[in-house]
């Protein structure tokens, strides 16, 4: 992952709706890479745990073919709007109180049925694989959605590096628990730390990456810096953010929003208009910024991709 100096971001890089955003955030970000760069050098370019944090440029992505043309959702939006009960429950408590949050340096877990379970500093985690730019549609439960410019790597392709045995069925994953970090987790609303999963061949999806970055920087933390899964046709909470493990497993891991209402939240969660919450219905959506409603589509739109993965499935038993 490497530091991309100021003057190197083409203007094609930015469109035209967040221009006025991206030329105020790039005069905030130019002073953070200039200190990352300073600290790295720039013969070596790497990160420098201390210095990079949200905001720093990515360098080396490549545009994906399975982004969507929509209209992304504003900057501003996407990181000031979120779901991250670690920093609190309201939408914007996330941009508020992970302020103070350094990501860097951030040890990440691999365990489980592999052959080759390890320690890894992000970095070394993230070294072999090319950043790719996703534009995928997030769609939460609570029936909005934003359209996000994700900078990622396959998760299939973690995987395979890792070399899962016959016995790895699942794929488990948990965010950090540091409620000196994350002063959400001193209300017991949820039971931390935060947990999700994934059945190996969702979690093989070539639709199904591992998040390092959005709108061409670091990940801002509201958006679950440093590191973060994104399932773009399953509802957000599946999406779980800060990951400090990843473990391989036999059996059905664990869901944290299953474990608090298991009526209402199922292990799968695939967007479905045809399967209402029991408390509202999931046929429409708002964009954010848009004032009307749209219909929400079969898996958020990526049912031509993901419908196999479940036929013969019923999807109102598995929800
Ligand atoms: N660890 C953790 N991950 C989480 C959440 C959370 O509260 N904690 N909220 C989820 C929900 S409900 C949604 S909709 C998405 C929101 O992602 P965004 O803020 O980047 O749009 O993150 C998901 N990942
Ligand atoms: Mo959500």
């Amino acid at each position: 992952m490497l530091i991309k100096k100021p003057p190197d971001i083409k203007p094609s890089e930015i469109t035209s709706k967040s221009l006025f955003l991206r030329r105020r955030e790039f005069l905030s970000v130019s002073i953070n890479s200039t200190a990352a760069i300073a600290t790295a050098g720039l013969a070596g370019g790497l990160l420098a745990p201390s210095a990079a944090q949200a905001g720093t440029k990515l360098q080396g992505i490549v545009k994906s073919p399975f982004s969507t043309k929509e209209e992304l959702t504003p900057y501003e939006d996407v990181t000031t709007y979120n779901n991250f009960y670690e920093f609190g429950t309201n939408k914007e408590d996330p941009a508020e109180y992970s302020k103070d949050f350094k990501p860097l340096p951030w040890t990440l877990k691999v365990e489980g049925a592999c052959n080759k379970p390890g320690t890894f500093q992000l970095e070394d985690f993230i070294k072999p694989h090319q950043l790719e730019e996703r534009i995928y549609r997030l769609r939460c439960v609570e029936a909005w959605s934003m359209v996000i410019p994700w900078v990622g790597f396959p998760l299939a392709d973690v995987i395979k590096r890792f070399e899962p045995t016959g016995n790895a069925k699942y794929v488990a994953f948990t965010t950090l628990l540091d409620p000196k970090r994350m002063p959400g987790q001193t209300n017991s609303v949820l039971d931390w730390p935060y947990v999700e999963g994934l059945r190996m061949d969702e979690a093989m999806h070539p639709l199904t990456i591992l998040a390092v970055g959005l709108y061409g920087e670091m990940l801002p933390n509201p958006n679950g810096a440093p590191l973060r899964l994104v399932v773009p046709w399953k509802y957000g909470f599946k999406s779980i953010k800060s990951i400090v493990k990843i473990a391989f497993t036999e059996t059905q891991p664990p869901t944290t929003w299953n474990m608090v209402a298991p009526n209402e939240y199922g292990f799968y969660s695939n967007v479905n208009p045809n399967h209402d919450h029991p408390r509202w219905t999931q046929k429409k959506e708002r964009r954010i910024g848009d004032l009307f409603k749209r219909p929400t589509l079969m898996f958020n739109g990526y049912a031509d991709q993901v419908a196999s993965l479940y036929a013969g499935m019923d999807l109102d038993k598995y929800y």
